[in-house]
């Protein structure tokens, strides 16, 4: 059994014995067959695990198989007949007529043929948020590729740090960042480079344009991909000397995730940790300047759940991989937000973000 068998494995623990899952969703389909495709689906009852694949993934995912890169308790099918023939066959096999399907990720077109396929044969339950929940514990295989991520993420800035200078526009540092840490070994990257200078750091989510860096902050969110798995950091530096208002801004940030992080443990909820932040900086002066939450899980996908967020009431599991990420952003102004991300553990976490918080000054 490898890590997807057991993927396989805490699935059917969760499933009742007359039932039987479809997946349908990319992300979740290559989190349980260990294969990633752009199409395809898996049914996955007590007995039965079936990954079928259109003729451009057959072959591709025979040799994965070979090579003990996917599930082995898997038969990979060639899509050549109808999904409809083919899971109704596989349901009668089962004595199954409870279909789960993933409601939280399909379009109403995607819903009206899943009816259109199934409803005469099975009844189609909502599997709401079961898949989500397995995917917040990272397995070892999991975690060892976000560590790569975000140790070619650490490389990414310690080079950038050096490479930035006052005149460059945001993005050619941003271009110069992706292609170093693709020329380091990134598959991809795990969302849009956010890189922002000035006034523009006031902007969450501001983007890089040809804004040419001049004295004020500069901040840098961005993140590598390796065999599919995210990391994600931010770091604000500062072009020319930064004012004692900037520095009471940066440091209440940095104070905002020691905050946090001082409540971090596996079993620990999640708006505890959000609160310990955003109580901070509302405390120092900053009321209604963060206005995002404090930290969300990644791994496959950049945003997962659970959250260090206001809202989020359940307990975060051992083995989540969150990040932790306050900011103050004053409107027109300027905006410091610094994000490191964390493993949790039983007694506390593991941060696997190695790259220094002390000012930059550029
Ligand atoms: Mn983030």
């Amino acid at each position: 059994m490898n890590n997807f068998d057991l993927r396989i494995e805490k699935l059917r623990e969760k499933l009742p014995s007359d039932t039987a899952l479809l997946v349908t969703d990319d992300i979740s389909r290559r989190y349980f067959s260990g294969f990633a495709s752009s199409a395809g689906y898996m049914y996955i009852s007590k007995n039965t695990c079936v990954l079928a694949l259109d003729f451009r993934y057959f072959e591709k995912a025979k040799i994965a198989r070979n090579y003990g890169k996917t599930a082995k308790d898997m038969r990979i099918v060639e899509a050549n007949v109808s999904r409809k023939d083919i899971v109704c066959a596989l349901l009668a096999e089962d004595k199954t007529t409870r279909l789960l399907y993933e409601n939280c990720r399909t379009t109403c077109k995607a819903f009206e043929s899943l009816k259109n396929d199934f409803s005469a044969v099975a009844e189609l339950v909502p599997a709401e948020n079961m898949i989500e929940l397995l995917r917040a514990q990272k397995d070892d295989h999991e975690l060892s590729r976000i560590v790569e991520a975000q140790r070619i993420t650490d490389l990414g800035f310690d080079h950038i740090r050096r490479f930035i200078k006052r005149g460059m526009t945001e993005t050619e540092i941003a271009l110069e960042l992706e292609f170093f840490m693709r020329k380091n070994g990134a598959s991809g990257l795990a969302f849009n480079t956010i890189c922002v200078s000035g006034a523009k750091s006031s902007m969450p989510h501001g983007e890089p344009d040809e804004t040419v860096v001049s004295d004020g902050f500069l901040t840098l969110d961005f993140g590598a991909r390796f065999d599919g798995y995210c990391s994600d950091m931010t770091r604000t530096l500062c072009v020319g000397k930064p004012t004692a208002e900037m520095m009471k801004i940066y440091d209440t940030v940095l104070a905002a995730q020691e905050a946090a992080f001082s409540k971090i443990h596996g079993g620990v909820c999640g708006k505890e940790v959000d609160s310990a932040a955003r109580d901070l900086i509302y405390d120092a002066g900053y009321k209604g300047c963060f206005g995002h939450s404090t930290g969300h899980s990644l791994g496959l996908e950049i945003h997962e759940c659970p959250n260090f967020s206001p809202r989020e009431e359940s307990k975060i599991p051992v083995g989540a991989v969150l990040s932790v990420e306050p900011g103050i952003y004053i409107e027109g102004k300027c905006g410091v937000r610094i994000e490191d991300i964390v493993f949790l553990t039983e007694n506390g976490y593991k941060n696997l973000t190695n790259s220094t918080k002390d000012i930059i000054i550029v």
